[in-house]
């Protein structure tokens, strides 16, 4: 169990901006103890007041396209070129390394990890993708209250999780490989559809010509579709984190988009609908996790679910049947 505060320390930490409590407070959010929860909500309702005005910047795209790298020079650009404090989070419902995907590529984030600017933390280990959304969506709420106005989400890049990432943030970037190949690069028509943004990664040395032609072609690409409700036209440009370049020209498009949305009203309304899924999402999880801990239902899953695996009972009756017990 994680050593425990009053709810007042935990909370007069985070607001002081106290990295230590900060961290010990995201241990109760990730925890599964039922008393640790319990404490948690009661932090993280103190500190809402406080939380919310920030940026909120997911980042995707499939291994190897450069994400921790990225985020090493971007942090670092936007912590030294525009003052931002920094705080970066994962999700990575699958990895099982050293503590999450982050820790394990803490080489490629020495500078940022190290700058007193920047707080970063990985991906909770051993949890499903439902698990790690709702403990990244309350440790976003944290940093937010201990001062952190620039909140990175960076995601995995296979299968759900840019989905739970979109859910969870106001501007969706894409980083892509140049002359890879859509299919190569798991990106399926949905993805490119949720960014606002794409970056060609890795444009230096010989790559460059590649990348220059690849941003082009997406550019063509994204113009076939319709712009959706918040009126902007995502853009598309080439970087390289390694040669430090394209990085003014991204953060130029965030706040490109922020201007736009803030004064069309998306921005908030986002944020407002965002949260009422995040409500939704958290009254179904509420209810599954009471009828799985159910007593009755404990007893008798094992037994009715092998009913309905021999024939001898239908998936609805059987459902029906433990739906009743609770
Ligand atoms: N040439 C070049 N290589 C890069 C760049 N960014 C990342 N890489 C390399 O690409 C590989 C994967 O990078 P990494 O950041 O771990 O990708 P991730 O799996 O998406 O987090 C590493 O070998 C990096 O050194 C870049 O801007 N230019
Ligand atoms: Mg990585």
């Amino acid at each position: 169990m994680a050593k425990r505060f009053s709810t007042e320390t935990y909370v007069k930490g985070i607001l002081a901006g106290d990295r230590v409590m900060l961290s010990r407070a995201i241990t109760l959010v990730e925890s599964k103890l039922f008393s640790d929860q319990e404490l948690a909500q009661q932090v993280i309702n103190e500190v809402l007041p406080h939380a919310g005005k920030s940026v909120r910047i997911g980042i995707t795209g499939v291994p190897g396209v450069g994400k921790s790298t990225f985020i090493e020079a971007f942090g670092t650009y936007l912590i030294k070129e525009q003052g931002k404090k920094l705080a970066v989070l994962a999700i990575d419902p699958t990895s099982q390394r050293s503590g999450g995907s982050i820790l394990g590529d803490k080489t490629r984030m020495e500078a940022l990890s190290m700058n007193p600017q920047a707080y970063i933390r990985p991906s909770p280990a051993g949890k499903s993708l439902g698990g790690v959304t709702r403990s990244t969506r309350e440790t976003i709420i944290l940093c937010e209250a201990a001062g952190f106005d620039t909140i990175i989400v960076e995601t995995v890049g296979v299968g759900q999780s840019e989905t739970a990432v979109h859910a969870m943030v106001d501007f969706f970037l894409l980083l892509m490989l140049a002359g890879a190949g859509d299919e190569l690069q798991g990106i399926k028509r949905g993805i490119m559809e949720m960014a606002d943004a794409i970056a060609i990664t890795k444009a230096d040395e010989q790559n460059v010509q590649k990348a220059r032609a690849a941003k082009a072609e997406y550019q063509n690409a994204l113009h076939l579709y319709p712009i959706g409700p918040s009126g902007w036209v995502p853009k598309v440009s080439t970087c390289s984190a390694l040669q430090n370049t394209g990085l003014d020209a991204i953060w130029q498009t965030t706040a490109d988009y922020l201007e736009l949305t803030h004064n069309n009203g998306f921005f908030e309304k986002k944020r407002r609908d965002q949260n009422l899924q995040w409500m939704y999402e958290a009254i179904r999880q509420g209810l599954e996790d009471n009828f799985y801990s159910h007593q009755q239902v404990k007893q008798q899953l094992q037994s009715i679910a092998e009913q309905v695996k021999n024939g001898q009972k239908s998936a609805f009756a059987a459902a029906a049947e433990l739906l009743r017990l609770v």
